[in-house]
C-alpha cells in the first residue's frame, strides 16, 4: 500500500518491500487519532456550552450508568486496538525472520562508524546491497548500544553489545547518481541514508552511512572488487580507504584540526616529527615513525599524546592486518 501521508509529510519515499506495510499502519493510527481528537474536542466544547453553571440554569442529577453507551465505548476501541496489534505484531515478526535464502551481511557498529562485512570477506563503510533480493543484516556492537536505521526502507534494529540481533529487507529500487550535488539527479535514485538511532555518545550524530542498491550483476562485480583493496592500488591509496573504513577519520583530523571536535591528535604533516607523550606515567619524546604508528594502532594506550585522553579502539590483527597497517603508514606519510 502506497502511503500518501507518510511519503509526503514525514519520510523519504518507500524503497523496500516492507515500507508499504509500515506506512499503512502508521497512516491508520494517524487518521484514527485525528478522528478521535476532533470528536472528543467537539463533544467537550458542546458539553461546556450546554451545561455550564449560570443564573437560572437548574442542575440535573446525572445517570449512574448507561449500558448501551458503556458497551459501545468499550467494544469499538478494543476492536481498533486489536487491529493495530494484529498488523503491528505480524509486521514486526516478518521483519525479524529473514527468508532462508537471504544474502547475509555482517554489520558492526562501534563508536562512531559502521562497518559492513560481506560473505566473501569484503568490507566497506558504506552499505552496498543487490536489488530485489532478500538481504539479512546480522548486527553487532563493539562497545555500546547503537541502532541500525534506514528510513527509506522503514527498518530499524538495535545493535546490542555482547549479542547478535538481525533484521532484513528487500530493496525495490536501485540507486544511481551517487553525487548528491548533481542537480539533475532524480531524488528517487540518490543513495539512501543510514543513521544510528540510539544516542551512543559524543559523535552519535556523525554515525551515518550511505546505502547503495545495485543491479545484481553490478553488485557481484562491486563485492568482488571490494574484497581486495590492497590489490590494484598503491599502498597510500589503500591506506586512505582503510583510514576511513576502520573509523580512524572519526577521531583524527587530516586537515590539522587540533580542536576537541576530534578526540585524537591530527595526523597530517606529522610524519617524522617529535611529540611529547605519556608512557606508564612518565613523559617522554617520541618521533612519529613506522614503529610508533604500529604500536599506537596495536596498543593505543601505551603512549598517550600530551593533552589527549586514552580510549582509542585496540586494533588486534583480526581487526587490522599487518599489511593494512603498512598501507595506513604509507597514507600517513603522504599527508602534508
Ligand atoms: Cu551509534
Amino acid at each position: 500500500m502506497q502511503s500518501i501521508l507518510a511519503d509526503t509529510m514525514f519520510f523519504p519515499p518507500e524503497r523496500s518491500s516492507v515500507a508499504g506495510s509500515v506506512d499503512g499502519l502508521f497512516d491508520f493510527i494517524y487518521y484514527l487519532s485525528a478522528i478521535f481528537f476532533v470528536g472528543i474536542v467537539f463533544a467537550m466544547v458542546y458539553f461546556v456550552l450546554r451545561y455550564y453553571q449560570r443564573p437560572g440554569h437548574k442542575e440535573e442529577p446525572s445517570p449512574s450508568h448507561h449500558e448501551v453507551l458503556e458497551i459501545t465505548w468499550s467494544v469499538i476501541p478494543s476492536l481498533l486496538v486489536g487491529v493495530i496489534f494484529f498488523y503491528g505484531f505480524t509486521g514486526y515478526l516478518n521483519m525479524r525472520e529473514a527468508p532462508e535464502n537471504a544474502y547475509e551481511i555482517n554489520v558492526r557498529a562501534s563508536k562512531w562508524n559502521w562497518l559492513f562485512v560481506y560473505p566473501n570477506g569484503a568490507e566497506s563503510d558504506e552499505l552496498h546491497i543487490p536489488v530485489d533480493r532478500p538481504v539479512k543484516f546480522l548486527l553487532q556492537s563493539g562497545d555500546v548500544l547503537h541502532s541500525f536505521y534506514i528510513p527509506a526502507f522503514r527498518i530499524k534494529m538495535d545493535c546490542v553489545p555482547g549479542r547478535y540481533t538481525s533484521t532484513w529487507v528487500i530493496a525495490t529500487d536501485t540507486t544511481e547518481a551517487p553525487d548528491p550535488n548533481d542537480e539533475n539527479a532524480k531524488d528517487g535514485h540518490l543513495p539512501m541514508n543510514l543513521f544510528c538511532a540510539e544516542y551512543c555518545g559524543e559523535k552519535h550524530s556523525a554515525m551515518r552511512a550511505k546505502v547503495f542498491v545495485h543491479e545484481p550483476g553490478e553488485f557481484d562485480v562491486w563485492v568482488e572488487k571490494a574484497a581486495n583493496i590492497l590489490e590494484g592500488r598503491s599502498p597510500a591509496e589503500a591506506g586512505e580507504i582503510l583510514f576511513k573504513r576502520k573509523g580512524c577519520a572519526q577521531c583524527h583530523s587530516i586537515e590539522g584540526d587540533m580542536s576537541a571536535k576530534y578526540a585524537g591528535p591530527p595526523l597530517n604533516g606529522q610524519w617524522g616529527t617529535e611529540r611529547k607523550v605519556t608512557a606508564r606515567g612518565t613523559t617522554e619524546t617520541v618521533t612519529m615513525d613506522e614503529n610508533y604508528v604500529r604500536e599506537s594502532i596495536r596498543q593505543p594506550n601505551a603512549k598517550i599524546v600530551e593533552g589527549r585522553k586514552p580510549g582509542m579502539t585496540v586494533f588486534t590483527p583480526q581487526l587490522l592486518k599487518d599489511d593494512e597497517i603498512t598501507a595506513i603508514i604509507a597514507y600517513l606519510k603522504s599527508l602534508k
